[in-house]
C-alpha cells in the first residue's frame, strides 16, 4: 500500500533550471565574472547535481579563470547571491507549478496519501516555492522535507531520500518517488523506493530506463496508485510505460531548446 509520494522539485514541481539559470548569470555579470551559461551549456552542467558543486565543475573542467580570492569562499558567496535572484524570480510569480502537479498534492491529500519532498536545492527555495505557488500554510502539506544541504552526498547518491525514509519511518516499498532527471531516478533506485518519471525541458534526453514509468503529460494521481499496484505486484519496466508517453517523450525532445 503506498503510503506516500516523495517529490523531487527541480524540474519535477515547477520548471526551476531556466530561473536558476538566470539568477547564476546575474550572479557572475554582478561579480563582473565573463561567464555566462547559455542553455545548452547548462544542460550539459545540470550533470553535476548542486548549484556550488556545479561552478567548480565549470571553474575545473571548463578551465574558465576562477573568481578572485579564496575559490570555495567565492563560490558560496556567488551562491548564496544566486539563491536570493531566483527566491525573487519565484516570489513574483515567474516559476509556477507544472501542469497537474497542485491537483496532484491536492487529490494525494484528500485520499489520505502522505506528501514529502525530496531535492538537492536548499530548504529556503523549497519554502519560496511553495509559498509563492500554494500559498503561506502549504510547507505544512508536507510530513518530510528532504534537501540537499541536510545530506551528505547529493544525487545521484541515495542520501537525501534515505533522510525522507528515516523521517516517514517507512520502506522504501511504501512510497513512489516522483523524478525528472536520470540522477534524481537514479538517487530514488538507490534508496529502493520506485520511480515515476516526469522528463523536463532540460531532462528530455536523458535515460529514464530505471523509471517504473515515463509520464510527459501531467501526472494523474490515479494513474500513479494504479502504477504503485502493477510496482508492487512485480510488473517493472517496460510494459509500463504508456505508448505515448513513449511518442510524447519524442515529441517533448523536439521542445528542449
Ligand atoms: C536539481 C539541482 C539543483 C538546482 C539548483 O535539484 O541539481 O542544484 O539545479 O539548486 P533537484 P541549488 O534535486 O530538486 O532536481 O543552486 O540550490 O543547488
Ligand atoms: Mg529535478
Amino acid at each position: 500500500m503506498i503510503v506516500a509520494l516523495i517529490f523531487d522539485v527541480d524540474g519535477t514541481l515547477a520548471e526551476t533550471e531556466e530561473a536558476h539559470r538566470m539568477s547564476f548569470n546575474a550572479a557572475f555579470a554582478e561579480a563582473s565574472l565573463d561567464w555566462a551559461w547559455s542553455q545548452s551549456d547548462y544542460r550539459k552542467l545540470l550533470r553535476v547535481t548542486g548549484g556550488k558543486e556545479r561552478m567548480l565543475h565549470y571553474i575545473e573542467s571548463w578551465g574558465v579563470a576562477p573568481p578572485q580570492g579564496e575559490r570555495d569562499n567565492a563560490i558560496r558567496v556567488l551562491h548564496a547571491r544566486k539563491t536570493q535572484l531566483y527566491a525573487a524570480r519565484v516570489a513574483a510569480g515567474d516559476v509556477p507549478l507544472r501542469p497537474g502537479i497542485e491537483a496532484l498534492l491536492r487529490t494525494a491529500r484528500d485520499h489520505g496519501v502522505n506528501l514529502a519532498i525530496a531535492t538537492t536545492t536548499s530548504r529556503s527555495n523549497v519554502d519560496a516555492s511553495l509559498a509563492a505557488n500554494l500559498g503561506q500554510d502549504a510547507v505544512n502539506w508536507f510530513a518530510a522535507i528532504g534537501c540537499g544541504d541536510m545530506v551528505a552526498r547529493k544525487k545521484p547518491a541515495p542520501d537525501v531520500y534515505e533522510e525522507v525514509l528515516r523521517h516517514l519511518r517507512l520502506r522504501p516499498d511504501e512510497t513512489i518517488a516522483i523524478e525528472d532527471s536520470w540522477n534524481g531516478v537514479q538517487a530514488a533506485r538507490n534508496a529502493g523506493i520506485a520511480v515515476v518519471a516526469i522528463p523536463s525541458l532540460y531532462s528530455a534526453d536523458d535515460d529514464f530506463s530505471d523509471a517504473a514509468a515515463v509520464v510527459t503529460d501531467s501526472l494523474c494521481f490515479h494513474a500513479i496508485l494504479g502504477l504503485a499496484r502493477k510496482v508492487q505486484s512485480g510488473r517493472t519496466g517496460a510494459d509500463l510505460i504508456h505508448p505515448d508517453a513513449r511518442k510524447a517523450g519524442e515529441a517533448l525532445k523536439g521542445t528542449g531548446s
